[in-house]
């Protein structure tokens, strides 16, 4: 399978540890969709990344459903829980939580990014604040367990880690670190990983 993407997208680096966690055999084949050479919008209608291309030429889309797609794909590890509803239901939760915080994230640079005088400062306020609220909810939800749920590593982590990489390179002047301990040590400790460490080179 391939998957289309860039190395900025958050929803992509999400999609890229899940496929580096479970060691699954793959393409990473670098597209934005925006540019004028673009495949994006030939696979996927919405025009948009991630998007995966099975060996039967299905596309899959968006980021949770191809996550979800993934972890069925093998055990090793399971990154979603299959028994416990409830735990089910957290992961989720966590993966939501993490892609609110990318989508508010990615709509501030949006605005950023366009001629000031069009900018509209309260928008970047709004998604600011959607982002403060969304990590201080995430930090005591995390409290002080080593992963986001369970005892072991998780699609919660991954999505979470995702959205924090993203913030470090869109907005490297909010110091969530200093704002949420437990967040930093966490995030420190994923950040080692062989799959982390792959998406964060390229
Ligand atoms: N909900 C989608 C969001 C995907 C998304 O918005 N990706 C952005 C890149 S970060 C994109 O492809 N935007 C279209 C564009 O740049 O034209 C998912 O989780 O996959």
């Amino acid at each position: 399978m391939k998957l289309l993407g860039t190395d900025a997208s958050p929803y992509v680096r999400k999609v890229r540890l899940v496929l580096l966690e479970k060691n699954l055999p793959h393409e990473y084949l670098v597209d934005a969709p925006r540019d004028p050479g673009s495949h994006v919008a030939q696979v996927n209608p919405l025009g948009r990344i991630p998007a995966l291309i099975l060996d039967d030429d299905t596309c899959v889309y968006d980021s949770p459903v191809i996550a979800e797609y993934l972890d069925t794909l093998n055990d090793s590890p399971a990154l979603i829980p299959r028994g416990d509803a409830l735990a089910r239901m957290r992961v989720k939760r966590w993966e939501a939580l993490a892609d609110g915080i990318m989508d508010s994230a990615v709509a501030v640079r949006n605005e950023r990014i366009r001629p000031e005088e069009k900018q509209e400062p309260n928008n970047i306020v709004i998604h600011s604040n959607a982002v403060t609220r969304a990590l201080t909810h995430a930090s005591e939800l995390l409290g002080g367990h080593e992963w986001c749920e369970g005892d072991t590593i998780t699609l919660a982590d991954l999505a979470l880690a995702s959205a924090l990489v993203y913030l470090d390179l869109r907005q490297p002047e909010r110091d969530w670190r200093i704002a949420h301990p437990n967040l930093a040590a966490w995030f420190a400790r994923i950040a080692v990983r062989p799959s982390m460490q792959a998406t964060l080179s390229t």
